[in-house]
């Protein structure tokens, strides 16, 4: 029984992160975050990473500094990895490009700064 929870939650848990990968929406304080990535899955070197916000009316905000913070916790033989890349505005979507260094998961903060405050999104990409 105990071994049959544990499953259901990797699978639950794989899920999660695959879902992570295409097209995502995210809280960040009062605005909503859509988080699209060119390739699904993310693979290491350059992916596009595409950022709409949206304030709580649903319209597109487009005088914010949108910053995208990646990172990948220690682990043996590998130091912290922590990375950042500034998105530019084109039309109403902001367009970051990332490289993740290796496969696996990335941990990922979506920065909103916008009238002296920062909101974040947070998401989980599994990269190949
Ligand atoms: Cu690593």
């Amino acid at each position: 029984m105990r071994k049959l929870a544990l499953l259901v939650t990797v699978l639950l848990l794989t899920a999660a992160v695959v879902s992570t990968a295409g097209a995502t929406a995210r809280k960040a304080g009062d605005y909503t975050v859509d988080v699209t990535m060119d390739r699904n899955p993310p693979v290491m070197g350059k992916n596009t990473m595409d950022v709409v916000v949206k304030d709580k009316t649903g319209k597109a905000v487009t005088d914010a500094r949108v910053t995208v913070e990646y990172s990948m916790p220690g682990m043996p033989g590998m130091p912290a990895m922590n990375y950042k890349s500034d998105a530019a505005l084109k039309g109403e979507t902001y367009r970051a490009v990332i490289s993740p260094s290796m496969a696996g998961s990335w941990n990922v903060a979506v920065k909103v700064a916008r009238g002296g405050k920062t909101d974040t999104a947070r998401l989980t990409i599994d990269v190949k």
